[in-house]
Parts: structure tokens; C-alpha cells; sequence
């Protein structure tokens, strides 16, 4: 992309109305733009990252086995009467009447509508397990929307929905989301914790939040600092394996880790020595449930077991909050001139600056080195703009891409250009052509 034909309305000035450092980022670099109270559209280079966050999960879910389907944002209210959630849900839903009189509702989550799905199609355990999911929008009339996409009224999420005919089956689904979680949480260049959390109106007995750490974060958490240590890493995993995912699992959730709602200080000093016990703050970019058949047995979502017996199944919603992940990675990725872009989420490879526009072998070798990452399969963000090599710099800084090809006539007089690393800050003077090969190695097999 050439950067004098994007559209990356960045503002030099910091937005009174934002709190924190995302949103402000966000705003700055031209990411979202408020339509209304906790509602955003997604500009070009926002809209990029999150359909970057949004490949990496779909991924991921399917890795896992996990189907995609896409459930519509307006339900009618009918479902969620025979759940009894209606009444339930309480001044969060949005509720809509339509021309007929009829009662409809933007979905806040789709427990009801998928285990309709469900019990029109599936009629035996052999059809079983399943497991599907969607990414799509839903909305919760928050009462206080703030720090931008982090708490919306209308946000992304993926919301997943297993189907088991027991508790054991259901368990296996519970550790496999819990792993595959943990693999696309890594990928974003982003440390989740598994924490022991409240269920809260999704309900059930087992659920885990999982947790980036941040100051801002709205939830106090206390955790043993062993935990920050995991990582699956290049783990070969195989999602079939009952034993190998329960492992996982509890390697992740035998340390102590819990949000301020399910906390026990007394637990907490028994459990984990003094010097390794934390106290901080985190941003919840997920959750997993097992509720058993508190959907499906007030339903009728029931299926034939070996036995020839009719039995409701097991379930258990697993969500991501898509949007939120946005502003989470930048509150846990950023220093005070910008974003700090993960590689596996950046909206752009690499940025290329001109410091000479219009001086014809500068423009010749940053053309040269644009054609070259895309010929590769990357997208670099090329700054073609007649604009001061500092303004340039800055505006890079800022929107955070990982890597920085700067291109002089200086530097070109000794055949060099120069590669910096937007996150150590240093920089490198090489070939161009050794330039593109070392961007194209960071980038193989992403
Ligand atoms: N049905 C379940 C799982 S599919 C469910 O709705 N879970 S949830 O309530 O925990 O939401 C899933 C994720 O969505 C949360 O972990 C959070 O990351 C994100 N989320 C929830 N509310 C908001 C909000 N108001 N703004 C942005 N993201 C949100």
C-alpha cells in the first residue's frame, strides 16, 4: 500500500475523551472513529488489524475441529422465552420491536439460537461431538461504555458452542478450547492467563476468563508469577488427544490464578510462596463455560444415546472478545511514541520511508523494495508522501509496524538502506536486497 493513496486520517492532537493509552492510540492513528456511545466504525488500518485478529482465530478454530457458521445479529424473542432468559437478561439486551409488534433483540450471545440450530438437525449421539462457531457482532446496552473498543456497546466476539453427550465428552471440549485459546492468544504476541472466574448470566459450574495483564485492565487478578512463564511454543498438538489437552490444561490452571470474584486471600498465601504471589490488573480477552444441559434440557435439545435412551446434551459456550483484543494488545504493546505492532496481528509487514521523494534512485530502490515483499506475499506500507523525514518517522512510530526499511540517497550512495526494529529501536544498515530477505525470514511461515 502506498501510503499518499491510504486513508490513515492520523490526529496530532491527543482526544480529550480518551482515557487510556489504546484508546488514544487507536483514535490517533486513525484506527476507529466513534459513531456513537460505545459504537465504532473501523477505518483502514483498525479494520486490518482486526481481520488479522480474526484469521488467526478462525485458524485456530478449525484446527481444533471447531465449525464455522454465522448466526444473524437480530433474534426474535421467542428463544430466549423458552431459556428464560428474556426476563432474565435484564437492561444489557437490546430490545427491538418490529412493524408486526413482534418483540426481537440485537443477540449480546447465542446460546438459545444455536441450540435451536441444534435440536432441528441433530437427533443421535452418533452425530456427535460438535462443535460450532461464529464471529459476529452482538451488542450489550453497557451502562458505562469506555476506553474505546475495550468496553462496547457494540463489539466483535467469537462465540463458540460445544455439543457432547456427557460430562467426560464435554470436558475434552472444555481443555480443547482452553488450548486452542492459549495457541491464539500466542500467536498475537499476547500473554492470556486461565483464570478461575464467576459465571455470571451465561451461568454453569466451570469457566475460566482469560487474562492479559495491563494496569488498566478492569479486573483485579492475583496470581503466582510461575504461570507467566508457560508457553506452548511450537508444541505439536493434537487436538484429538483427550490425555494431551487435559495436560495443557492443567498445567495452565494448577498454579494459583483468580480474578477478584473468585478470590481467597487465605488459599492465595497457603498455596504460592511470598516472594512469587502478584497482585495487578487485567483485560479479560476470553471465557470458557461448561453448563452442562441448562440450554439444552428446557430446549429439547436432547439425542439418542447407545442405550436407545433420549438424553439432553452437554454443552458449553467458549468466547473471544475480537474488538477488545485490539485495544488489549495495545495497552500490552506500546511505548510513548506508539503501538508497538506483534508481527502476527501488524496491519502492515513493514514500512518503507523515502527520505528524498522525487530524487529518482531513492524513489527507484523503494520501489524495488516495495515490489519485492509483495512478490513475497507481504504487505509493506510505503510512505510516498513529500513530507519531512521526521514527521514520516513519527507517523510510523505511532501506527507501530513492527520493522522500518529507511531509504536515503545517503545510505544508497554505499549501497545500504537501514532496517530498524520499532520495538528495541535498533537499527541496521544492509543491502536492500538483505533487507527484504531478513523481513521475509521474520515473516516465514506466518
Ligand atoms: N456466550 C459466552 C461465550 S460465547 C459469552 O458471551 N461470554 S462473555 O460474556 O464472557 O463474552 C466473551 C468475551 O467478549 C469476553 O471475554 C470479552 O473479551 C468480550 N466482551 C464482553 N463484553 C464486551 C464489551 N462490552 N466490549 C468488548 N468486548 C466485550
Amino acid at each position: 500500500m502506498r501510503f499518499s493513496r491510504y486513508f490513515l486520517p492520523v490526529l496530532k492532537e491527543t482526544p480529550a475523551e480518551a482515557q487510556i493509552v489504546s484508546h488514544r492510540y487507536m483514535l490517533r492513528a486513525g484506527m476507529i472513529k466513534q459513531a456513537s456511545a460505545g459504537i465504532y466504525s473501523w477505518l483502514p488500518l483498525g479494520f486490518r488489524v482486526l481481520r488479522n485478529i480474526e484469521r488467526i482465530i478462525h485458524e485456530e478454530q478449525q484446527r481444533a475441529g471447531h465449525l464455522p457458521i454465522l448466526m444473524p445479529t437480530l433474534q426474535s424473542a421467542e428463544l430466549w422465552r423458552e431459556s428464560g432468559r428474556y426476563d432474565d437478561y435484564g437492561q444489557e439486551m437490546l430490545r427491538i420491536t418490529d412493524r408486526h409488534g413482534r418483540d426481537m433483540l440485537y443477540t449480546p450471545t447465542a446460546e438459545e439460537l444455536v441450540t435451536d440450530i441444534f435440536r432441528a438437525h441433530v437427533t443421535s449421539y452418533k452425530d456427535l461431538p460438535l462443535t460450532l462457531y461464529q464471529i459476529q457482532w452482538k451488542f450489550r446496552d453497557e451502562i458505562r461504555p469506555r476506553f474505546g473498543v475495550m468496553r462496547g456497546r457494540e463489539f466483535y466476539m467469537k462465540d463458540g458452542y460445544n455439543f457432547d453427550i456427557d460430562a467426560e465428552h464435554a470436558l475434552h471440549a472444555y481443555n480443547r478450547h482452553m488450548v486452542s485459546y492459549l495457541r491464539s492468544y500466542e500467536r498475537m504476541g499476547l500473554k492470556a492467563i486461565p483464570m478461575r472466574a464467576d459465571s455470571g448470566p451465561i451461568g454453569g459450574e466451570d469457566t475460566h476468563e482469560f487474562l492479559v495483564l495491563a494496569e488498566t485492565g478492569e479486573s483485579e487478578v492475583f496470581y503466582d508469577s510461575a504461570i507467566t512463564e508457560l508457553s506452548l511454543g511450537a508444541r505439536e498438538i493434537d487436538y484429538s488427544d483427550w490425555d494431551q489437552c487435559a495436560l495443557i490444561a492443567r498445567e495452565w490452571t494448577t498454579p494459583y490464578a483468580r480474578t477478584d470474584e473468585t478470590h481467597d486471600q487465605a488459599l492465595f498465601e497457603r498455596e504460592v510462596p511470598e516472594e512469587r504471589r502478584r497482585v495487578s490488573r487485567g483485560i479479560e480477552v476470553g471465557q470458557i463455560f461448561y453448563f452442562g444441559t441448562k440450554y439444552s434440557a428446557p430446549m429439547g435439545a436432547t439425542v439418542t444415546n447407545d442405550r436407545g435412551e433420549q438424553v439432553p446434551v452437554h454443552m458449553g459456550s467458549h468466547g473471544i472478545g475480537v474488538s477488545r483484543l485490539v485495544g488489549a494488545i495495545i495497552e500490552a504493546s506500546h511505548d510513548e511514541r506508539g503501538i508497538v505492532w506483534p508481527e502476527g496481528v501488524t496491519p502492515f509487514h513493514a514500512g518503507i520511508v523515502n527520505l528524498r521523494q522525487g530524487d529518482a534512485e531513492t524513489d527507484r530502490a523503494c520501489e524495488d523494495i516495495y515490489a519485492a515483499l509483495t512478490e513475497a506475499g507481504l504487505e509493506p506500507l510505503y510512505d510516498d508522501r513529500e513530507e519531512r523525514a521526521g514527521a514520516k518517522f513519527a507517523t510510523m512510530d505511532l501506527i507501530g509496524l513492527p520493522w522500518r526499511i529507511t531509504v536515503g540517497p545517503r545510505g544508497l550512495k554505499n549501497g545500504v538502506v537501514e532496517l530498524t526494529c520499532r520495538r528495541t529501536g535498533e537499527s541496521e544498515e544492509l543491502s536492500p536486497e538483505l533487507a527484504v530477505a531478513r523481513i521475509r525470514e521474520i515473516y516465514a511461515g506466518s
